[in-house]
């Protein structure tokens, strides 16, 4: 198939996916076309993330009398989420959930979420996502020009701390010579490179087959990730390098948005908040369950006392990707 056939034919595939005429044709049809929005995650059914997305769905259903519904589409079944974005952008689906981290090269803001050690803890994290900053940060990627994407909402991601298959990681020497698959995203690769190791780009979709033949030695990610993605199997040692915190944010189509009456519009977006609060009882709950499995799978779970060294040694970082955000890094920093 030559691209341009592929692409029309991936266009072709959304009409029918996105809308499902109800019978007849004229104006009343149209008012009563079922819709159906495609979701999806690179996570399982099951995930926090993926759940919540799941309980929309069962609203906007309510919502509408069977009018919208959701499918959802888990476990990278549609790609990665660089293939997401690029499927949301052209509306061949609807909704994808994914990392802020692959967001800063289209929103540069959304880079200081990517910093390493950027917010103090959790609950830094939260008042930031919840309030005016990040309000701002969504609308900036609804308005961007080119992005093609509505931002809904933010979703909690806890800590992200490193693990690999040769040994524990107390401190940043420790990381020498290790080969860490890191996000899509520069960013992410110097920060690796600036601890020592030996930053990888790619995606979640190919780092079990990347960890199995040796490609990499490890990766970064949080608990539920690691443990629901059966990265332990490969990785067992699991360090909690605590480096970065990156929320995670559901996009819509903006194609698919522009079609939308104003008032599917405002349901839209109200559920997307209701979203965020849900998702975020769940991942509190999936944390606990995820670190129990990881214990009971034998992995060595080791603490990092030193962070001042690390945050020292990410310094490069900060200078490279932060200088010309320096006055949304103090707003945060205000945050109390
Ligand atoms: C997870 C996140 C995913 C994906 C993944 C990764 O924590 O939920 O969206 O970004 O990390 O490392 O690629």
């Amino acid at each position: 198939m030559t691209t341009l056939n592929r692409r029309n034919a991936l266009q072709l595939g959304l009409g029918a996916g996105a809308l499902a005429l109800g019978g007849g044709i004229g104006t009343s049809a149209l008012a009563q076309a079922k819709l159906v929005w495609r979701a999806t995650d690179v996570h399982p059914t099951g995930y926090p993330t993926v759940a919540a997305v799941e309980a929309m769905g069962k609203k906007l259903e309510a919502a509408t009398s069977g009018r919208i519904s959701i499918q959802m589409f888990p476990s990278m079944q549609l790609g990665g989420e660089k293939e997401m974005i690029e499927q949301a952008q052209l509306g061949a689906l609807q909704i994808a959930r994914i990392s802020v981290g692959p967001m800063g090269p289209l929103v540069p803001e959304f880079n200081v979420f990517n910093l390493p050690f950027v917010f103090r803890d959790g609950a830094h994290m939260e008042k930031v996502i919840d309030g005016e900053i990040g309000t701002e940060l969504l609308t900036k990627l609804s308005n961007h020009p080119t992005a093609g994407l509505i931002g809904l909402c933010y979703m909690n991601a806890g800590v992200r701390n490193v693990y690999n298959s040769k040994k524990p990681i107390e401190k940043v020497e420790d990381l020498k010579g290790l080969k860490i698959r890191m996000m899509g995203n520069p960013l992410f690769v110097d920060t690796m490179n600036s601890l020592g190791g030996n930053g990888v780009a790619m995606g979640f979709d190919q780092l079990v087959n990347a960890m199995q033949t040796g490609v990499v030695d490890g990766a970064e990610n949080n608990e539920p990730s690691y443990e629901s993605g059966q990265h332990y199997r490969y990785a067992k040692f699991y360090s909690k390098t605590a480096h970065l915190m990156i929320p995670e944010v559901l996009v819509f189509s903006k194609k698919t948005f522009e079609t939308l009456s104003k008032d599917d519009q405002s349901l839209l977006m109200k559920l997307g908040k209701e979203a965020q609060q849900e998702q975020r009882k769940l991942w509190n709950t999936r944390e606990e369950e995820s670190v129990k499995k990881m214990k009971d799978a034998g992995v060595a779970i080791n603490e990092v006392k030193d962070k001042a060294a690390f945050q020292a040694a990410v310094k490069p970082v900060w200078d490279k990707y932060g200088a010309q955000h320096a006055a949304l890094i103090e707003r945060i920093g205000a945050v109390k």
